[in-house]
């Protein structure tokens, strides 16, 4: 079959929630993939920074096939003998008392959303059904209909009523406005500490040190959400490492898996996700053998392999090439690690499309921002590569 013959199949039996690039990709190891005619194309997505440790990495791939052939899925009705080890070494990398597996990014999110209103109710002395929760203008945090309630973005919430109640929306960056907004009910505020599809938002300097000040000063809980930008992503093992600060709960997924397998989870210490009890939460696979193990081996890939400090310095090198490019078009470019950001001053899809042909896979956010997230195991020669192909492209100004 050609690539068109896959992408009517898709057009014909999917439900057209997507835009894509239309690229067919059949194999990806490491920073390379490609497609069904065999063309090679540096992967600058990485998934949306769920394959940080390469595609198909040799040490995840033997774990996980390793554990299939052990067991795969037991439910919690059960114990299993991968779990507990995820969740201790997990806790130890990060530095918190407590985790909550799950699978999906989103549903990190929702059991966040459901831990701090808890916390308000049984802690806090909110009243019931009282609990609000801050959110910035900008978050992306997922797709069920109660993370779609607080997205700014019109069309993730259009059709898809009645909305969930509770939730306030601030401007992303000013701490004032986060301290004004706070009530004796509030309960939580929701932040990324960079915003992935608001464009590669990054927020002032110290402001994450300011709202998690003001959270501690109003008893109210920081939520970081580093689905996108945790684990090596900007150069950190968390991006609010950066500015020092420790939020109260920190949702992860995406590399938590190194791209093989939906592994999501919820970080805290026991004054938080000591609240639960059996049969307050769960989920048929959250927590299972195979994600576990899996997750287990993708956290070892970042530390034994130094990915963290490695995202720092490509990162930095990466962005140094990009920012010394020339173009009234090109209005800045922004970001942390490897998690970069070129605003445009027009649409981005275009230059997408011109990448692609030149072999390079990345994505538009927000209408007019090329993002580069390739996996943190890129090397400079990679990064030369591109930059060669890159640079003719962003300085052309197409239209
Ligand atoms: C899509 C965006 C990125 C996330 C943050 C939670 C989630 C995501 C910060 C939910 C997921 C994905 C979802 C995917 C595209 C992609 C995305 F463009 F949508 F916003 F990365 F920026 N928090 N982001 O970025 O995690 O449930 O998807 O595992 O929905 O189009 P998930």
């Amino acid at each position: 079959m050609k690539p068109q013959d896959y992408i009517t199949l898709d057009e014909t039996y999917a439900a057209h929630t997507y835009h894509p690039i239309e690229v067919v990709i059949e194999r990806g190891e490491g920073v390379w993939v490609y497609d069904v005619e065999g063309k090679k194309y540096l992967d600058c997505l990485s998934a949306y920074s769920a394959v940080n440790q390469g595609h198909c990495h040799p040490r995840i791939l033997e774990a996980a096939t390793a554990q299939m052939h052990r067991v795969t899925l037991t439910s919690r009705a059960f114990f299993n003998d991968q779990m507990g080890p995820f969740m201790k070494e997990l806790c130890e990398l990060t530095g918190y008392e407590m985790a909550l597996p799950m699978n999906t990014g989103a549903e990190a999110v929702e059991t966040a959303i459901k831990a701090a209103r808890k916390w308000g109710y049984q802690m806090k002395g909110v009243p019931d059904n009282q609990a609000e929760i801050i959110v910035c203008e900008g978050n992306f945090a997922g797709r069920t209909t109660t993370l779609i309630s607080f997205s700014s973005e019109p069309q993730y919430r259009e059709d898809f009523g009645p909305l969930t109640p509770g939730f306030k929306t601030v401007p992303y960056g000013d701490a004032d406005e986060l301290e004004e907004a706070i009530t004796p009910n509030t309960v939580a505020f929701l932040v990324e500490p960079i915003q992935g599809e608001g464009g590669v938002n990054v927020p002032p300097p110290g402001y994450l040190k300011r709202v998690s000040e003001i959270c501690a000063a109003h008893n109210v809980l920081f939520i970081a959400d580093e689905i996108q930008t945790g684990l090596g992503r900007t150069g950190a093992i968390l991006c609010c490492d950066h500015e020092g600060v420790r939020p109260d709960v920190v949702t992860l997924g995406k590399a938590l898996s190194g791209g093989f397998y939906p592994v999501s989870a919820v970080l805290a210490d026991r004054k938080v996700l000591g609240l639960f009890r059996p049969g307050d939460h769960g989920s048929t696979f959250g927590g299972n053998p195979l994600g576990s193990a899996i997750a287990r081996a993708a956290l070892d890939v970042l530390v034994d392999e130094g990915l963290i400090d490695h995202s720092r310095e490509m990162g930095a090198y990466f962005k140094g090439r990009l920012e010394r490019l020339e173009g009234d078009h090109i209005k800045e470019v922004r970001g942390k690690g490897l998690l970069i950001g070129v605003e445009l001053d027009r649409r981005a899809r275009p230059y997408c499309d011109a990448l692609q042909e030149r072999g390079i896979l990345c994505k538009d956010t927000h209408g007019t921002v090329v993002r580069f997230a390739p996996p943190l195991i890129i090397t400079k020669d990679e990064i030369d590569w591109a930059m060669e192909r890159i640079g003719p492209v962003l300085m052309n100004g197409h239209s």
